[in-house]
């Protein structure tokens, strides 16, 4: 991929599209092409050709897609499932017919069963059944996975896919009804603090483990498997290390400086009890993680406090910007 070269990212103002086209600008890349929501809807197969046709991307990276918590996974399976299908299947399939030289598809690791023996080895995909709470956001992206391996192996196109762990950092969605643990819980026991609230309801047992990477490190990751990983196999991008969601919520505590108790809300979904990824492939290539989770939750948090101070009309978190270019 030469600086020069003209380069799609599909989602660049979400978690993970925004910090991967602000590390691509930095890296010297200046050709990148994008397009909000609002102006090219990428559920639409007919628009998204002509913006492929108009545009004549050569790389593409596709970072868009519809994502949340556990609870927004449970409550929206639909629009779940519908959301994923249809972008990635339009994305990919264009970028097959308009001779797109590589596309890097970004799955998740709740594609792995719910049971799979840990670390998670990317053979493991497809050898078991997969947690319910998410279902249909994982079969949206194994989908995924099995449609650019196909297109690998029927029409020699060069389309990789990676599977991030679970991703926080600046720019996530922090609405705690919706959002992802890390987010959520920042949310809670900031306003708990500001509050003078006098507990902090944790969902679940506190017992799953999680690994959790830094979006910033997870950009890297994908700039780096683009210009180095050419197999059809998919990788997984993580960190290697796990925290059971007890830990994290006593960490995020202490990161907010929150003085009052927590409480298990034992009556929400604990989801998958344990999914950490097994990341030797991407090791052996020469790809690490580099921020500690107790230093990325601190910048985080940081930029939580600097873009999230509106309160929302129903007084239940605090509205954030969102990513501009
Ligand atoms: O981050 P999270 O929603 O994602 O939840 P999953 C992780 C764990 O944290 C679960 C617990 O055991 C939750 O019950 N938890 C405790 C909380 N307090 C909270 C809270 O305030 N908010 C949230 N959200 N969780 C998602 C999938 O699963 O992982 C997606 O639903 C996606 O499809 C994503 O794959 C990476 O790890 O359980």
């Amino acid at each position: 991929m030469t600086r020069r070269a003209r380069i799609f990212v599909a989602g660049h103002t979400g978690l993970v599209g925004s910090h991967l086209f602000r590390k691509l600008k930095e890296k010297g890349y200046t050709n990148l092409v994008y397009r909000t929501r609002k102006q090219l809807d990428l559920r639409d197969q007919e628009k998204v050709y002509d913006f492929f046709k108009r545009e004549r991307p050569e790389y593409v990276f596709v970072a868009a897609a519809r994502v949340g918590g556990i609870l927004a996974n449970r409550d929206h399976p639909a629009e779940f499932i519908y959301d994923n299908l249809a972008i990635q299947t339009n994305v990919i399939h264009t970028s097959y017919l308009l001779g797109v030289k590589k596309l890097l598809f970004l799955g998740s690791s709740c594609i792995y069963p719910r049971n799979c023996p840990q670390p998670m080895k990317e053979e493991y995909l497809l050898s078991g059944y997969l947690e319910k709470t998410n279902e249909p956001y994982a079969v949206a992206k194994i989908s995924g996975i099995i449609m650019c391996q196909a297109y690998n192996q029927q029409y020699g196109t060069n389309f990789i896919c990676a599977m991030p762990t679970n991703l926080y950092g600046p720019g996530d969605h922090f609405d705690p009804k919706s959002s992802h643990v890390i987010p959520g819980l920042i949310s809670k026991f900031h306003e708990a603090k500001t509050l003078g609230r006098k507990f902090v309801e944790v969902w679940g047992t506190g017992k799953p483990m999680r690994e959790f990477l830094f979006v910033e490190d997870l950009a890297e990751a994908l700039i780096f498997l683009m210009e180095n990983y050419n197999s059809s196999e998919i990788i997984n991008v993580g960190t290697g290390e796990e925290i059971s969601i007890k830990e994290l919520a006593e960490m995020i505590k202490g990161v907010v400086g929150y003085q009052g108790q927590i409480k298990f809300d034992i009556s929400k979904p604990d989801g998958t009890p344990r999914k950490l990824l097994d990341v030797s492939r991407i090791s052996s290539l020469g790809w690490r993680a580099r921020v500690g989770l107790k230093d990325g939750l601190a910048i985080t948090y940081a930029w939580y406090l600097r873009n999230c101070k509106k309160l929302d009309s129903r007084k239940t978190h605090y509205n954030c910007k969102t990513a501009k270019h």
